[in-house]
C-alpha cells in the first residue's frame, strides 16, 4: 500500500484558491523540484525553509513573469515527504497561468491531479488516512466546532487512538501465534489470559467509541433540526428569521411550502442544517403537497432536534394532536410535558399515529414554540412552550439561548477520547468489534488468532495501513532482540 520510492513525475499546482488575490502559492513536489526552482528563479543553492526573494522568468524565453518569494523544503521534511518548492506570487489569472505553463514546460513536470499532493503525503507516511480526512475536513470547516474537531484529527488524535488498539492486540497475538507454531506443546494459560484480556480491553474501548461517535459525525456533517407544525403557523417565517435571509417563501396561503427547504447555519459554532417542511395536514387533495408532507415526515425521521411551531391565534388544543401524533401521545395537555431543551420522554404509546410516524421520533428532543404572540388576542402559553413573534422578534433571543443550550447538552460534552467523524470509521470499528466478539467465543486458539487478525486488519483499514503480517514482523523482531 505504501511506498518509499519517489514518484518519477514531479507535480505542480496552485495551492491557494483560484481567483484574484494579493498573494497566491504554487507548489512543486518531486525530484525535479530544485531544477524547477533553478530554472524559474536562477536560485541554485536554496537555504531550506528560507524565503528567497527573486524574479520569476520563463525558463526558455527568459521573459519576466513576476517577482516574489520561493521556499525550498528538502525531503523528507515537507508536506508530501518529497522535495518541495513553493512560489509566492501575485494572485492574478495571468501570472498563475504563465507560471504553470512555464513550470510545465520543464521535462518530467506536469500539473497535479486533484488530491495528488495529499496522496503522496499519505504514501510517504507523512499522514495516515484519518489525518488525510482531518485535513479535508479542516479545509471544508465552516464553523468553530467543525474546525476544532478537524484540526485535532489532522494532528493525529484518531490515529493515535486506533493504533493504540492495534498495539494492545499485536503483542498478545504474536505470543499466541508463536505457541501455535508448536502444536505438540500446550499453550500456557497465561498466554490465553493475556489475549483474552487484550480482547476485552479493546472491545470495551471500541464500544465506547462507537457509542459516542454519533456526536463526532454530527459535529462534522451538521446537526439536523426540523421545523414542523400545521400549515400557516409561521414555520417558513421562522426559518428565514434564523437564516437572516428569505430562503423560504412566506405567504398567508396554507400549503405554500411544499418541498423541504434546507439552510446551513452556524449556531454558536455548531454546524446546523435547518429544514423548513410542508405544513402537516391530512385534508389536502393537492398531490404535490401530499408528496411534500411525506418528505417532511421522512426528514423528521432523520432529524436530531425538532422545532414544533404552533400558532397563538389559533386554538392550541386543535394544534396539539399533531404534536401528540408525532410523539405518540394520547393527550399532550394532560400527558407528561417535556421542558424546553430537554429530551422528551414519553411512555404512552396507545395512540399510534395513523400516518406512520416512526418510533424514532418519540426519542428526539422537541422545542415547542408558540408563534404570532403579537396578534393573539389572548394566549395561554402552556408549560414548555416558548412564546415568540417572528414578526416583532419578541422571544427570539430566548429561542437562540434554548437552541444553543440544547446543542451544548447534546453535542457539547467533552470526551476524553477523540470522536469518530465518519461512517467509514463507524463501519470499520464495528467490524473490528464483531471480530473481537467472535474471538472471545472461539473454541480453538487457532480460530481466536484468526479473529484477532481480522480485527487488526479492520483497525488497520481505519488508518490506511493494514498489513497485519508487517505489523507482526515488527513485534517478532522485538522478540528476538529480547532473547
Ligand atoms: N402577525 C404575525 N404573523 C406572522 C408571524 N409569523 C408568521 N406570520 C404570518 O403568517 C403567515 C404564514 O407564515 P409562513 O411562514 O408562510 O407559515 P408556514 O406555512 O408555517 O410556513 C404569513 O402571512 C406570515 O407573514 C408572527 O410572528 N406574527
Ligand atoms: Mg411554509
Amino acid at each position: 500500500m505504501t511506498s518509499n520510492t519517489p514518484a518519477s513525475e514531479t507535480i505542480v499546482a496552485l495551492a491557494t484558491a483560484a481567483g484574484k488575490a494579493g498573494v497566491a502559492v504554487i507548489r512543486v513536489s518531486g525530484i525535479q523540484a530544485l531544477t524547477a526552482l533553478n530554472a524559474f528563479t536562477g536560485i541554485t543553492q536554496p537555504k531550506p525553509r528560507y524565503a528567497h526573494y527573486g524574479t520569476f522568468r520563463h525558463p526558455s524565453t527568459n521573459e519576466t513573469i513576476d517577482q516574489g518569494l520561493a521556499l525550498y523544503f528538502p525531503a523528507p521534511h515537507s508536506f508530501t515527504g518529497e522535495e518541495v518548492v513553493e512560489f509566492y506570487l501575485h494572485g492574478s489569472k495571468a501570472v498563475l497561468t504563465a507560471t504553470l505553463n512555464a513550470l510545465c514546460s520543464l521535462p518530467n513536470i506536469r500539473l497535479a491531479h486533484a488530491g495528488e499532493f495529499t496522496k503522496r503525503a499519505f504514501q510517504n507516511e507523512k499522514l495516515d488516512l484519518t489525518q488525510v480526512e482531518g485535513l479535508a475536513d479542516l479545509l471544508d470547516a465552516e464553523t468553530e466546532k467543525q474546525r476544532s474537531q478537524a484540526i485535532q484529527q489532522l494532528q493525529g488524535t484518531l490515529y493515535a487512538l486506533y493504533t493504540s488498539w492495534q498495539e494492545m492486540l499485536l503483542k498478545p497475538l504474536a505470543y499466541l501465534e508463536a505457541h501455535l507454531d508448536f502444536p505438540e506443546e500446550d499453550i500456557p494459560d497465561s498466554v490465553l489470559t493475556t489475549v483474552q484480556q487484550a480482547i476485552n480491553d479493546v472491545l470495551h474501548a471500541i464500544e465506547q467509541h462507537l457509542q459516542e461517535g454519533q456526536r463526532g459525525e454530527r459535529l462534522r456533517d451538521g446537526i439536523r433540526i426540523a421545523i414542523v407544525g400545521r400549515p400557516n403557523v409561521g414555520k417558513s417565517s421562522l426559518l428565514n428569521a434564523l437564516a437572516t435571509r428569505e430562503a423560504a417563501i412566506v405567504s398567508p396561503l396554507a400549503g405554500t411550502t411544499r418541498d423541504i427547504i434546507e439552510v446551513c447555519l452556524d449556531i454558536g459554532g455548531y454546524a446546523v442544517i435547518l429544514a423548513d417542511t410542508a405544513g402537516l395536514r391530512d385534508n389536502t387533495t393537492d398531490s404535490i403537497e401530499q408528496t411534500g408532507i411525506a418528505r417532511a415526515k421522512a426528514w423528521l425521521e432523520s432529524a436530531d432536534i425538532v422545532l414544533f411551531v404552533a400558532d397563538a391565534t389559533v386554538d392550541l388544543e386543535a394544534q396539539l394532536p399533531l404534536l401528540g401524533n408525532m410523539m405518540h401521545l394520547e393527550n399532550q395537555l394532560t400527558g407528561p410535558q417535556p421542558s424546553l431543551g430537554m429530551r422528551a420522554e414519553y411512555t404512552k404509546t396507545d395512540r399510534i399515529p395513523s400516518e406512520g410516524w416512526g418510533p424514532a421520533i418519540s426519542s428526539k428532543p422537541v422545542l415547542k414554540i408558540l408563534n404570532k404572540i403579537d396578534v393573539a388576542q389572548e394566549f395561554r402559553s402552556p408549560e414548555g412552550f416558548l412564546a415568540l413573534s417572528v414578526q416583532t422578534g419578541a422571544g427570539f433571543s430566548a429561542l437562540h439561548s434554548v437552541l444553543l443550550q440544547t446543542l451544548e447538552q447534546l453535542y457539547g460534552g467533552q470526551s476524553s477520547a477523540p470522536l469518530l467523524t465518519r461512517t467509514r470509521h463507524r463501519h470499520a470499528a464495528l467490524a473490528a468489534s464483531e471480530a473481537l466478539h467472535r474471538a472471545k467465543q472461539a473454541h480453538l486458539p487457532e480460530l481466536m488468532a484468526e479473529d484477532v487478525r481480522h480485527a487488526l486488519h479492520k483497525l488497520g483499514e481505519l488508518v490506511g495501513r493494514y498489513d497485519v503480517e508487517a505489523m507482526l514482523d515488527i513485534v517478532f523482531r522485538d522478540f528476538c532482540i529480547g532473547k
